[in-house]
């Protein structure tokens, strides 16, 4: 990924700080993190070791549940120093973390991509404000349970978060692919998984599947209100561009991103926020998009940006 950053900021009061080797700022209902792991032969350890900080962070700091997670990987499909590739070492790492330590909030929806730079980014989105729900796809093996032959320990996530709060629902759906139980499907064709992806889509948000995990709502692709888009091959952007905007419907703001992709298959991959009665918490908001027209940003959080 090359030339995007997310800005996140608040109307409220917020703090900042750092701890380890993290640095965080929140509002009242919100915390963001973000931590770089330097690039290294092996990433494992420094990945479980990150991992520990944000638990520890969003425990002690009142803000328990993690929304969502967004990982920047570099040389995400290359080698690292044993052969393994540096998204399966990551995984390794983050799958220990979620074994030894067993947080409260079940697994997070996450979104993990390729960066241009070297080394790992991960910026984290955690709660106090409500009622946080794991969604998963019935069509899809969940992440967690993936087989060994896509890597030693599976990728740790959900394939939704649904966060329930006063001010209005929020649906954060995860980096969703053209996969289909366990295995990548429409392999070298981009309306194949873009299709398949957009399905996935769905069903991940339509009411059955909420239904099925006790959440009361049905959404479809028009009532996103953010939508960011990976796409591993720069001649693609049009093509998918011209999808996305046709099918998201509700003048969401879409954003393209060239990025690479966690299975070297995968050519498409597609990420989103729903707010309920247009309850976008703050710090999901646009630098660009203030929540009243000519309202001033009191405060601005740090750059959240990837290298
Ligand atoms: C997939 O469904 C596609 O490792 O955090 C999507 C979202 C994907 C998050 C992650 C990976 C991650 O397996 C890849």
């Amino acid at each position: 990924m090359i030339g995007s950053c997310d800005t996140w900021s608040s109307a409220d009061a917020v703090g900042t700080g750092a701890e380890w080797s993290l640095r965080y700022t929140h509002d009242d209902d919100f915390l963001s993190i973000s931590v770089f792991i330097p690039p290294s032969g092996r990433c494992a350890e420094a990945v479980r070791d990150v991992y520990a900080e944000i638990f520890a962070l969003t425990g002690w700091s009142g803000y328990p549940d993690i929304c969502r997670l967004w990982h920047y990987i570099g040389d995400i499909n290359g080698a690292n120093a044993d052969g393994l590739e540096t998204y399966r070492d990551f995984c390794v790492g983050r799958a220990r973390a979620f074994e030894e330590l067993r947080p409260p909030f079940g697994m997070p929806a996450a979104t993990g991509v390729g960066s241009s730079g070297e080394g790992i980014t991960v910026c984290v989105l955690a709660t106090r404000a409500g009622r946080l729900t794991a969604i998963e796809n019935p069509d899809q093996v969940p992440a967690y349970h993936y087989p060994t032959r896509y890597g030693p320990r599976p990728p740790s996530f959900a394939r939704a978060g649904y966060l329930e709060r006063a001010e209005g629902d929020v649906l954060f759906l995860s980096g969703t692919a053209s996969i289909v139980g366990h295995e990548t499907v429409h392999v070298g064709d981009l309306h194949g998984q873009l299709d398949r992806t957009l399905t996935n889509i769905r069903t991940v948000v339509g009411g059955p599947n909420l239904a099925r995990h006790g959440v009361d709502g049905h959404f479809g692709l028009a009532d996103f209100d953010r939508v960011k888009v990976y796409v591993r091959h720069a001649e693609h952007l049009p093509a998918v561009e011209a999808v996305c905007r046709a099918v998201f419907t509700g003048d969401p703001a879409v954003e393209l991103v060239r990025a690479d992709l966690c299975r070297s298959d995968l050519l498409v991959e597609v990420e989103g926020v729903i707010a309920v009665r247009g309850a976008l918490p703050r710090v999901l908001r646009r630098a660009d998009q203030p929540d009243r027209a000519g309202a001033p940003t009191l405060a601005q959080a740090p750059v959240v940006s990837a290298p």
